[in-house]
């Protein structure tokens, strides 16, 4: 009987091992309680049926024989798997195991649910796997084309740049440390953005400095941009990528936790988090939502935030501290009398900031 224990508690231990990653899969990638909760059930009843076998399902543990057991090692590697790979095979280990379970009891003779759950673990496959279907194509790694280093994201503003030129502007706060450049000139009509655009698609590329386009799904197409930076009134997200094709950035603005999670949800690439503190640059802002919600949204996120409004040198480190991958700003850098030593100062703030991080 020791090594029809061993069977059982191994197929025990597989099943529960299953039903926890497909959990996991429930709970944050599909962010659904419920579907969650209804894994976590069955995963708990498993545990209630092996009470049922002799001292409580103890027995089961005791004959375990780690050491002993040839069929233990490492698992074979396969390589990549994707998220909805991942899930099959670990239902699939459910099921076999419920299904070794449901053979072996009988010999101790002990009845359990095995058939019930293991039918259970079926539908619960085929609903995570239908709603995973949904998600895999956004869950896909982004090409190479649309990873950037969002460090400090310095915007074009025309009218706070104390007469110089956007080129010129654009050169200096590249040369004191700007790792990204975004084109955001809401009174230029399109022919002056191409204009614009096109030069700062030639400093960018020399500097290796990645370049956006604010609103303008058309003009950043026009310039060969990086990619695009979208408002909430702008195009939603999928049409912008429609038009764009997989290989450009697209970031968007959000001023709530809700709004932050719906733009990763529609496949943004980054999130522009603000505005963080008062600001006056933008006509339009909405209140400021303070540096906090960097550190909600922290664990929800898995794209870039980009905390932007008000942030200079004096308060920069409080975002990052807070979570922030990165930090945009307009005036801090464009208003400056020494445009590269404002980015150069925020440069150094930012990496001071992110070595006390934990
Ligand atoms: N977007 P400054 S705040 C362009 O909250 C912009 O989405 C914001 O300018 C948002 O660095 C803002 O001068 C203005 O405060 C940022």
């Amino acid at each position: 009987m020791e090594n029809v224990y061993r069977i059982l508690d191994a197929n025990f231990n597989r099943a529960r091992e299953g039903l926890r990653v497909v959990e996991e899969v429930a709970r944050f990638v599909l962010s659904d309680a419920a579907l969650a909760f209804r894994v976590r059930e069955l995963r708990h009843r498993l545990s209630r049926c092996q009470e049922a076998f002799p001292a409580k399902g103890a027995a089961l543990v005791a004959a375990r024989d780690v050491e002993g057991d040839v069929g233990s090692g490492a698992l074979p590697s396969h390589g990549p798997l994707t998220l909805g790979e991942l899930a099959t095979a670990n239902f699939k280990r459910v099921q076999e195991a419920l299904r070794v379970l449901e053979e072996y009891a009988r010999l101790c003779r002990v009845t359990a649910p095995f058939q019930e759950m293991r039918f259970l673990a079926y539908a619960l496959e085929q609903e995570i796997m239908g709603r995973l279907a949904g998600l895999e194509e956004a869950c896909r790694p982004a090409p190479a084309s649309r990873q950037a280093d969002y460090t400090l994201y310095v915007i074009t503003g025309d009218k706070f740049s104390r007469g110089r030129s956007i080129l010129e502007v654009a050169r200096e706060a590249i040369s004191g440390g700007a790792t990204v450049l975004q084109l955001r000139e809401k009174e230029f009509p399109a022919r002056r953005l191409v204009e614009v655009g096109r030069q700062l698609r030639e400093l960018t590329r020399e500097a290796g400095v990645t370049f956006i386009v604010n609103d303008r799904v058309d003009v950043a197409l026009a310039v060969d941009a990086d990619g695009v930076h979208l408002g909430q009134d702008d195009l939603p997200v999928e049409e912008a990528r429609r038009i764009l094709g997989p290989g450009k950035i697209i970031g968007v603005s959000t001023h709530s936790v809700e709004q932050a999670l719906e733009a990763q949800r529609r496949g943004a690439d980054y999130l522009g988090v603000g505005p963080i503190y008062e600001t006056w640059t933008k006509e339009d802002a909405e209140a400021p939502v303070g540096p906090d919600i960097l550190r909600r949204l922290a664990p929800l996120v898995h794209i870039p935030m980009v905390a932007i409004g008000g942030i200079k040198a004096h308060n920069a480190a409080e975002v990052v501290a807070a979570g922030a991958d990165g930090v945009a700003v307009i005036t801090a850098v464009v208003a400056a009398e020494d445009v590269a030593g404002a980015a150069r100062e925020l440069r150094r703030v930012i990496a001071e900031a992110r070595r006390k991080r934990p």
